[in-house]
């Protein structure tokens, strides 16, 4: 291995030596607000005009160039000094917690990146409207909130498979997804190395990891569905567990009564875990034995405070099936296994489709509100079309933003090469910052207090024509700056009233400049001012006409122009 991950930026580096010699994203600092005790990370970017502005910061350490980062040692087990309450009924879970009205390090942690009062925290915690990942063991992680009333996140989906892409790889991944804002990453590998891979990636993430144990289960059976037993599945998801894993995906909810009802589907059953799970109820013509033993599952669950992901393994994988009765079946046997995790103490969250197109998106919130006590809904997209290969991070944030925008909490990206092969890292990107504008554009239209400021702040530099406020305060600085530099990189430029789209001549913006001073100039406020100069300017320009003969052909040179 002995790759080396240096926070600090290397200023002799040739500009692509390695995307992990980090550091800050251009025009921004690492920030932290102090919380009594507690240390919260903020991105600080700063503006031409001696302002700044405070974002959220999903990137950890490698963006603070003060951090000395050995990715053979990992970061830095912060979470382990914090105060642990006591086990509440066997529960060590920031669900029993809450309801017992105690607000957790976490909680508070939560409450100062939100910009929100920790009691809604807790209070929403408590209820099972929001969940917060984050197992014992995993202590280099900064704990974040999955839920409603919150910020909506982005999971990025990473993880090698038998096919290519190395341990190092995977770590680069992880990195740079949370670099440009990913809220959780899944690491989803199926190959080689699985459990070393997913230390390496454990020991060096900032955010919430999440895994669906099937997948190892299955490795270990050497892809056999029918050779998984329930021990073999118990023994992986404590070998996970320990390993620090925040969140589980477990598709308990596909019956064997339900596959059927993906017969006459066009797509059938696409999920991984769906057609495992329904691989091994057809095998053995038994109900599944995450189903069976879901209690024990709790058991194991409530004492890392593993938060449940419950997998919709019968989701639609195209229009065609949308909000189909597999669908709905498997939500509602969701509804009941939440209500069994959450006897126990356990934080659940539920994930959704898949392929939906728009016009059937918002009853598929408003089914799993009702079915699934509100726990916080997880989708992948929807793709609110099957026709853009290629294309299907925008097919799906199409989906996403409307998903979100009806009250999911967290959106599973999508790259381009969703359906057509591995992301490398240009993909996890893609993915990334277009899930940030999905999730972005719902906060603003649920009314999300802090959404808008930023959105002022871009507006404003621009139409000052601050160029480099306009790039920094960008989701991608990176991109911004490069398109812009194509066609004018002087540095003059960054200051020029206009850009290359219109010319200098022809600029909205400039314009709008010029007809501000105008009617500053001439006391222009009201609709009236505006009607009397416009009545004013008409009668100068008829005595201008009557005077120049009527004529409404002008010899050239009195009107000027090439
Ligand atoms: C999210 C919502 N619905 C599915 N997902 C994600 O899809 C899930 O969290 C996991 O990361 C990925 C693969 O799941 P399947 O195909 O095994 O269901
Ligand atoms: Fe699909």
């Amino acid at each position: 291995m002995g790759t080396r991950v240096s926070a600090t930026r290397d200023s002799s580096a040739p500009a692509d030596s390695g995307f992990l010699t980090l550091g800050p994203i251009e025009g921004s600092t690492k920030h932290y607000l102090s919380v009594d005790d507690l240390r919260v990370p903020q991105r600080r970017i700063h503006l031409t005009n001696g302002e700044h502005l405070d974002v959220y910061d999903t990137s950890g350490p490698y963006t603070d160039p003060s951090a000395h980062i050995d990715v053979e040692k990992g970061l830095a087990p912060t979470r382990d000094s914090w105060h642990r309450p006591d086990p509440i009924d066997g529960a060590s879970t920031q669900l029993a917690w809450a309801r017992a009205g105690i607000v957790t390090d976490e909680m508070r942690f939560i409450a100062a990146r939100e910009g929100v009062d920790a009691e809604l925290v807790r209070s929403e915690v408590a209820i099972g409207r929001a969940v917060i990942p984050a197992n014992h063991r995993h202590p280099e992680s900064e704990p974040m909130i999955i839920g409603k009333r919150f910020a909506v996140k982005v999971n990025a989906n990473i993880g090698n498979s038998a096919v290519r892409s190395s341990i190092s790889d995977e770590v680069e991944k992880m990195v740079w997804a949370t670099r440009w804002g990913a809220d959780t990453i899944m690491d989803l590998s199926t190959g080689a190395d699985i459990h070393t891979t997913r230390e390496w990636i454990m020991r060096n993430s900032p955010v919430p990891v999440g895994t669906v144990p099937i997948y190892q289960a299955l490795e270990k059976v050497d892809g056999d569905p029918a050779s998984l037993t329930w021990e073999l599945y118990r023994d992986t998801v404590i070998e996970q567990a320990e390993q620090g894993v925040d969140y589980m995906t477990v598709h308990a909810g596909v019956l064997l009564r339900y596959v059927p009802l993906t017969a006459k589907r066009i797509t059938g059953i696409v999920s991984r875990g769906g057609s495992i799970m329904a691989a091994w109820c057809l095998a053995h013509h038994r109900e599944s034995f995450l189903y069976k033993h879901f209690d024990e599952l709790c058991e194991i669950f409530r004492r890392y405070d593993i938060t449940f992901s419950l997998g919709d393994g019968l989701r639609p994988g195209s229009i065609a099936d949308a909000n189909d009765e597999a669908q709905f079946a498997e939500l509602r046997t969701l509804g009941e296994l939440t209500t069994i995790a959450k006897s126990h103490g356990v934080q659940v969250m539920i994930e959704g489709p898949g392929h939906v197109p728009m016009h059937k998106i918002a009853e598929n919130v408003r089914v799993e509100e009702e079915l699934c006590e509100e726990a916080p809904f997880y989708t992948l997209g929807p793709l609110a079309t099957d026709i853009a290969p290629a294309y299907d991070h925008i097919t799906s944030a199409i989906g996403a933003a409307m998903i979100a925008q009806a009250g999911t909490a967290m959106l599973c990206y999508v790259t381009p090469k969703e359906h057509l092969g591995l992301p490398d890292r240009d993909d996890v990107k893609i993915g990334v910052i277009t899930y940030k504008i999905a999730a972005h554009s719902a906060d603003l239209a649920k009314g999300h207090p802090r959404a808008q400021e930023r959105d002022d702040a871009l507006s404003k530099a621009r139409f000052e024509f601050r160029w480099t406020d306009q790039f920094n305060l960008a989701l991608d600085p990176d991109t911004a700056r490069a398109y812009h530099d194509e066609t004018l990189p002087a540095e003059p430029a960054k200051t020029a009233h206009f850009c290359s789209m219109c010319g200098p001549k022809f600029c909205s913006m400039r314009i709008s400049a010029d007809v501000r001073a105008y009617a500053e100039e001439h006391g222009l406020v009201t609709i009236e001012d505006i009607d009397r100069t416009i009545a004013e300017g008409m009668a100068a320009k008829s005595a201008e006409f009557a005077e120049a003969g009527n004529r409404v052909y002008l010899p050239l040179e009195t009107v000027g122009g090439a």
